[in-house]
């Protein structure tokens, strides 16, 4: 009896020190698209109650576009640290028989070659003891496969490898667990990417609907182990598209189709939240889980390319998304958007709930960044081995006790948006496209350093480059592997 009262109270000490933990991974969602930072023309009440009994975070950084911030978050490394992408639409090109399998093959072992000696936040998990699961849009990649997955440390996966598949809610296949899973109803692919309809027919298969499904079972049989779960969405990126049992804004007056798209898009995101907090509660393990809600890079509406043609300035570098021109205004009024290096297309909603353990209702304004989450979840696992991070565990904070703060943070950006970003304390450098100088005609974009003071100047419409030579100097110094891109 004693023996059985000692394990039980070491089982009770190892439950409450030792949580779940859940990542819920946004993709191309802005801070002000949740109605607790701010939105007002729509309700995310899920999102709402976490954050009433978690904590908010007010400058936490994505990266500017969804693969690197996937490579961030899996090693919890920077940009600097970590790899790019490989191709994408391979195995929409093998699935037509564009390409060969050897030939798919080939790029898929030169990948797993060039990463295989990272470590990954999947593999610290499974040696801190957890079980392992990852569910939805993959895409650290472009071009993934089963074996990546296997490497990056995830007992079970079911989702898809391939950024671009991810282009539909739609998709012909999707994977489990290195199956192919068919989906007849769904439209072909054509030569290049996935076709998705903005309003599906009632007998297709929407992406969405599956990983939540499938989560929730993986909870039901996991629910008395450990376990580690990245609920990646693709909600809300775009094309926009949803489910006609989903469309809830459809008889909203005054939007367009795709503004009401949209908003059901972030509707039915906000919904498998609720319907993963749900399941906790139904087994009695919410208390017992540590629930992360983040997003990959700053808000784009999934709407984003008809805005782009409503611009007045139809170069695709046109230094706008300033304050947003869409209706939601999703990047809460900053700078820029998805694929910028300013506080727009950086900054993404984070909400951290953990009971008993993180105050309700508490804000934090550390600098935080997506490749802290690998130390964070491995200090709160209580992991065992060391792994190399340029994060630090925001645990402290979470606890509401002295944290250790970053001497920088740091982002790289190969869309030719921009360039090079690194933040230190209020100051901001951008490797900025220099618009006034540079010649979109003969495609030949020239860069500068800019100098912001972020916290005098939120929209960092005051470049201060010229009036402080010698910090840029410094900053530039302190730049890890600076992305020399040739101008073009
Ligand atoms: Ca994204």
């Amino acid at each position: 009896m004693r023996y059985l009262i000692t394990l039980f109270i070491c089982l009770n000490l190892w439950a409450n020190e030792r949580p779940n933990i859940i990542i819920f991974y946004a993709d191309d969602l802005g801070p002000g698209m949740l109605s607790c930072y701010g939105q007002e023309l729509l309700k995310t009440p899920n999102i709402d109650k976490l954050a009433n009994e978690g904590m908010t975070f007010n400058k936490f950084y994505g990266n500017n576009v969804c693969a690197p911030a996937r490579a961030n978050l899996l090693t919890g490394l920077h940009d600097g640290n970590s790899f790019h992408a490989n191709k994408g639409a391979l195995s929409i090109q093998l699935h037509r028989g564009d390409i060969s399998k050897a030939d798919y093959d080939k790029v898929l072992k030169k990948t797993y070659d060039q990463r295989k000696d990272f470590s990954f936040i999947g593999q610290m998990a499974k040696a801190s003891g957890y079980h392992t699961s990852y569910f939805g849009k993959l895409g650290m990649g472009y071009s993934e496969n089963h074996e990546l997955i296997k490497l990056y440390g995830f007992d079970h996966y079911v989702g898809l490898y391939d950024s671009v598949v991810c282009w539909s809610f739609y998709p012909e296949f999707y994977w489990n667990n290195g199956k192919k899973i068919a989906l007849a109803n769904n439209p072909k692919f054509n030569k290049s990417s996935p076709q998705c309809p903005l309003i599906g027919e009632s007998d297709m298969t929407y992406t969405e609907d599956i990983w939540l499904k499938e989560a929730l079972n993986y909870i039901d049989e996991k629910k008395n182990d450990p376990f580690f779960m990245i609920y990646s969405t693709q909600l809300p990126h775009g094309p926009a598209s949803i489910a006609p049992k989903d469309h809830v804004f459809r008889n909203k007056e005054g939007w367009t189709e795709k503004e009401r798209v949209y908003a059901s898009m972030i509707v039915k995101m906000d919904q498998s939240l609720g319907s993963i907090m749900n399941k906790l509660k139904q087994h009695k393990i919410d208390k017992n889980t540590l629930v992360i809600f983040t997003g990959d890079n700053g808000h784009e509406p999934s709407y984003y390319a008809d805005l782009r043609q409503k611009s007045n300035n139809d170069n695709k570098f046109w230094d706008g998304h300033q304050r947003s021109e869409d209706i939601f205004k999703g990047s809460l009024g900053k700078r820029g958007m998805k694929r910028w290096n300013f506080e727009g297309g950086l900054r993404v909603p984070t909400i951290v709930r953990w009971p008993g353990k993180i105050k309700a209702k508490s804000t934090s304004d550390l600098n935080a960044t997506t490749y802290d989450l690998f130390a964070t979840c491995a200090d709160i696992m209580n992991c065992p081995k060391e792994y190399k991070t340029d994060g630090i565990s925001f645990k402290n904070e979470l606890l509401a006790k002295p944290q250790q703060q970053h001497e920088y943070l740091y982002w790289q950006n190969s869309t030719g948006a921009s360039r090079d970003a690194l933040i230190k304390g209020d100051w901001k450098l951008i490797n900025e496209m220099d618009t006034k100088n540079s010649d979109f005609e003969n495609k030949k974009r020239r860069y500068k350093w800019a100098l912001y003071d972020i916290e005098n100047d939120p929209l960092e419409t005051n470049d201060l480059a010229e009036q402080y030579p010698e910090t840029v100097q410094l900053l530039i110094k302190l730049i890890p592997r600076q992305l020399l891109l040739s101008d073009k």
